[in-house]
C-alpha cells in the first residue's frame, strides 16, 4: 500500500487486535481467505439486480459467486431450497431488518420487538430507529424474577396487540429461545415470525444451539458474529403462496439498496464455506464451555451473572448490583467505568444495560462478554479461568464512590 498514513493505522489496528483480550459479544476474527475475497477486484464491479436479471453487463462472473452464496447459505443451515429461499445482499444487519419491515409490514404496522434494555436490538423497532419511526413497536421484556422469557405473559401480549410481526433473537438474551413457543405465540396473535439471530447463526450452523429453522417465516442474521464472516448479512424467507421472498428481495433492491457488495458476497460464500466443516462444529461448542466457564468463575467471586448463566456465546454481568458491594467484594462499578478499566488493561467489553436497570444507557449497570473471538484465537476453559481472575481483580480495585 502506498499510502503512509492509512498503511499505518491499518498495520496499528492490526497489532491492537492481537493485543488485547477480545470479550465483545458481536464481533469475531476472519480468516486470510475471508480478507482476501474482501479486498479482491470483485469490488470494482456493478451489479445491481439478482443473478440472471442485472441491470449491467459483465455479470457472468457476479452471478456465479451470488448463486455459490446462496447455495451454500442453505446447505450450511440445512434448507430445501425449494422451502426457503436467501437474499445475500443486504449489507449489514440493520439494512436486513429494514429490508424486512419494508416489504413485509404496511407502513404504520405493529413490530412486537424486545426492547433494548432487555436484551433487543434498535432494529427491532425502537424509537430512535427508523424502524421505530415507520413502524410502531409493541415493546416486550422478559419476567423481572427469572430474567428470562415469560411465553405466557408474551402469548397475552401479542394476542391483545395483534401485531403484524412478532421478532424474536437478542443482542445480550443469553439464555436458549424456545422457537417452538415463539411461534404459537406468533400463529395465536396472527403474526409472522421473524428471527434475527445475529448473535446465533455460527452457534446454529455448528449445532451448539438450536435451529430457528423449523418454526420461522423469516430469518435474518449477520455474518461477522459467532458466524466468523465479514461485516454483511442474509435474509432467508419461506418459499410459499404469501411470496415472504419475492416481497424481501423486491425491498432490498430496488427498495432500499444498489448495487450489491460483490466483494463482501463472495467473502460470505468464503465463510460460509468454512462454517460447514467439522472443525467449525467443534468451534461452536467451544464457545458456549468458554463462557460457561467464564460466567461460573466470575459468579464464584460474587459477580451477579443475569439470568443465573448462559447457553450461548455471552453473558451478561452486573457490576453495580444497586451501588452494592456484596461480601466476596463485588459490585459498585457502573458498566462505563467497568469497561473503561478493564480497557487499560487490555480486556475489550462493552458496557450494557441489564434488564429493569436503573441506570441511564450511556452508563449503564453492566458490561456484556462474549467468548467467540478470544475462542477463535484458540482460547479454553483454562484461559478463560485465567480472564475472569484478572477481570475480577480489576473490577474490585475500582473505586466505590460515584
Ligand atoms: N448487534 C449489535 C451488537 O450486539 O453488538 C450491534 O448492533
Amino acid at each position: 500500500m502506498k499510502d503512509p498514513q492509512i498503511k499505518k493505522l491499518i498495520l496499528a489496528e492490526k497489532k491492537r487486535q492481537k493485543q488485547v483480550v477480545n470479550l465483545i459479544a458481536s464481533e469475531n476474527y476472519v480468516s486470510n481467505d475471508v480478507l482476501e475475497a474482501l479486498g479482491s477486484e470483485l469490488t470494482n464491479k456493478y451489479a445491481e439486480g439478482y443473478p440472471g436479471k442485472r441491470y449491467y453487463g459483465g455479470n457472468e462472473i457476479t452471478d456465479k459467486i451470488e448463486r455459490l452464496a446462496i447455495e451454500r447459505a442453505l446447505k450450511l443451515f440445512k434448507l430445501k431450497p425449494d422451502e426457503w429461499h436467501v437474499n445475500v445482499q443486504p449489507l449489514s444487519g440493520s439494512p436486513a431488518n429494514l429490508a424486512v419491515y419494508t416489504g413485509v409490514v404496511p407502513p404504520g404496522g405493529k413490530i412486537m420487538g424486545m426492547s433494548l434494555d432487555h436484551g433487543g436490538h434498535l432494529t427491532h423497532g425502537h424509537k430512535v430507529s427508523a424502524t421505530g419511526k415507520f413502524w410502531s413497536q409493541v415493546p416486550y421484556g422478559i419476567d423481572s424474577v427469572t430474567e428470562t422469557l415469560n411465553y405466557d405473559q408474551l402469548l397475552e401480549q401479542a394476542v391483545n396487540e395483534k401485531p403484524a410481526i412478532l421478532v424474536a433473537g437478542f443482542t445480550a438474551y443469553p439464555r436458549i429461545i424456545d422457537w417452538a413457543k415463539l411461534r404459537e405465540i406468533a400463529s395465536a396473535a396472527g403474526a409472522l415470525l421473524m428471527v434475527d439471530m445475529s448473535h446465533l447463526s455460527g452457534l446454529v450452523a455448528g449445532g451448539a444451539y438450536p435451529s430457528p429453522f423449523p418454526y420461522a417465516d423469516i430469518v435474518t442474521t449477520t455474518t461477522h458474529k459467532t458466524l466468523r464472516g465479514p461485516r454483511s448479512a442474509m435474509i432467508f424467507a419461506k418459499k410459499d403462496s404469501r411470496e415472504l421472498d419475492k416481497k424481501i428481495d423486491k425491498a432490498v433492491f430496488p427498495g432500499l439498496q444498489g448495487g450489491p457488495h460483490i466483494n463482501q458476497i463472495a467473502a460470505v460464500a468464503v465463510a460460509l464455506r468454512e462454517a460447514d466443516a467439522p472443525a467449525f462444529r467443534r468451534y461452536a461448542a467451544q464457545i458456549v464451555k468458554n463462557v460457561q466457564t467464564l460466567a461460573g468463575e466470575l459468579k464464584s467471586r460474587g459477580w451477579r451473572i443475569i439470568s443465573g448463566g448462559t447457553d450461548s456465546h455471552l453473558i451478561l454481568v452486573d457490576t453495580w448490583m444497586s451501588g452494592l458491594v456484596n461480601e466476596a467484594g463485588a459490585g459498585g462499578v457502573p458498566g462505563k467505568l467497568a469497561s473503561e478499566l478493564l480497557e487499560k488493561e487490555g480486556i475489550i467489553v462493552n458496557k450494557n444495560a441489564i434488564p429493569f436497570d436503573s441506570r441511564p444507557p450511556a452508563d449503564p449497570s453492566g458490561i456484556r462478554l462474549g467468548s467467540a473471538a478470544e475462542t477463535t484465537r484458540g482460547a479454553k476453559e483454562k484461559d478463560m479461568k485465567k480472564i475472569a481472575a484478572r477481570i475480577d481483580v480489576i473490577l474490585k480495585k475500582a473505586p466505590k464512590k460515584h
